[in-house]
């Protein structure tokens, strides 16, 4: 299969097309973005607030010992595949993977319920290419709470329709099980991300569907999301630029530990396609873990990763050398 180098957002695109960049940038910020309120999705995050608050309470008090597990369990099932599957592999095509792990990542990432994979990589491939423009969809120029989840309240800017027409997406369409999971995309998130989660709980140990339901299903769900999401808000925010002080992705602690690894969001936007996403320690970067696992089984190869002298060269005219010793020293 070939994959155009546009369609990856390489290192090397970004940098060749910067000065384009800073350009609408400047533009977006001097145009104040309408937005058009999408009220059925604010009445649906709205349900599952209220339903994720008494998944909590219930986690507290009344919910038995292996349905918590379970809720974490199936958490961490949902991440990797947005992590591993979404992210790295089909988003970033930052290695490969054989049909039966593609088969195991995509049903993983039903788990998660973030929009179909050719969805999902098709606005993450927008933010990596324009980050920070009308043609981001979560751009932060329009506040950290539109970055988080308020860009999923409204219609999205033209731009990002117009901009994101010309991207490549070839390479997800030709995976058959992105184009079987868009084609069935309600019934599958309906059985991972809903029924199962709540009847495993049920026949296993015995634990009520009510308390199933709001724990397993909803609270995690909303938990997903929002870890999800800070990427996009806190990792775009709060934290160290050592790589590049152009956009406003930073390397953050509390992100790497939450996302499974996915915190290194300064390093990620300089080298989008180094599957490690970040220099941090590998026992903070789980996701890492799981695709070396997975390589040592034979199920993933070609992992891309970035070489030293072109990390330290990236440092030096982009980013900040210091800044990146301090923070390996403490992450490192
Ligand atoms: C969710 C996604 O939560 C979260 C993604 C987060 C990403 C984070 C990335 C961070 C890095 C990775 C780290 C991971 C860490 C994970 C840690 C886990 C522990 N290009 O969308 P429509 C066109 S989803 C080109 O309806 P509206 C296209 O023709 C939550 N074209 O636009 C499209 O038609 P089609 C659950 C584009 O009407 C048409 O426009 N899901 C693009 O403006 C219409 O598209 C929801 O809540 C593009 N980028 O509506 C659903 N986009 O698709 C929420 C669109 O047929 N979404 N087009 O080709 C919606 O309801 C709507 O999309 C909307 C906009 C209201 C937001
Ligand atoms: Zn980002
Ligand atoms: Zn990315």
């Amino acid at each position: 299969m070939s994959i155009k180098v546009d369609a990856l957002i390489s290192r090397q695109f970004l940098a060749a097309n910067l000065d384009e960049i800073r350009e609408m940038r400047e533009e977006s910020r001097k145009q104040d973005a309408k937005s058009h309120i999408v009220w059925r999705n604010v009445a649906l995050f709205f349900a599952l607030h209220v339903g994720a608050a008494i998944g909590l309470f219930q986690i507290f008090f009344d919910a038995k010992w292996a349905t918590v597990a379970w809720v974490f369990i199936l958490h961490m099932l949902g991440s990797v595949g947005i992590t591993a599957g979404a992210h790295r592999l089909w988003a970033h095509r930052s290695y490969k993977a054989t049909l039966p792990m593609r088969i195991f990542l995509m049903c993983l990432n039903n788990i998660a319920l973030q929009n179909d994979i050719i969805e999902w990589a098709r606005d993450h491939r927008c933010h990596h290419k324009w980050t920070d423009t009308d043609a981001d969809p979560h751009s932060t120029h329009r506040g950290m709470f539109f970055a988080h989840m308020g860009w999923l309240l409204v219609k999205k800017h033209d731009q990002v329709k117009e901009q994101g027409a010309k991207l490549d997406l070839s390479d997800l369409y030709e995976d058959p099980v992105l184009v079987f999971q868009r084609k069935n995309y309600l019934p599958l998130v309906l059985i991972f991300c809903f029924v199962l989660p709540t009847f495993i709980p049920v026949y296993f140990w015995g634990e009520t569907a009510f308390i199933a339901f709001y724990t397993a299903a909803l609270f995690r769900y909303a938990f997903t999301l929002h870890v999800t999401w800070c990427i996009n808000s806190v990792s775009h925010w709060i934290g160290w630029q050592p790589y590049d002080h152009n956009a406003s992705s930073v390397d953050n602690l509390w992100t790497t530990v939450t996302a499974m690894g996915e915190g290194g969001h300064n390093y990620h936007h300089a080298f989008p396609q180094d599957y490690r996403t970040s220099e941090h320690a590998t026992w903070l970067n789980w996701t890492r873990v799981f695709i070396d696992a997975s390589a040592a089984l034979g199920l993933v190869y070609d992992r891309k990763t970035t070489a030293e002298e072109v990390i330290e060269r990236q440092c030096k005219n982009a980013g900040c050398e210091t800044e990146r010793a301090k923070m390996l020293h403490k992450l490192g």
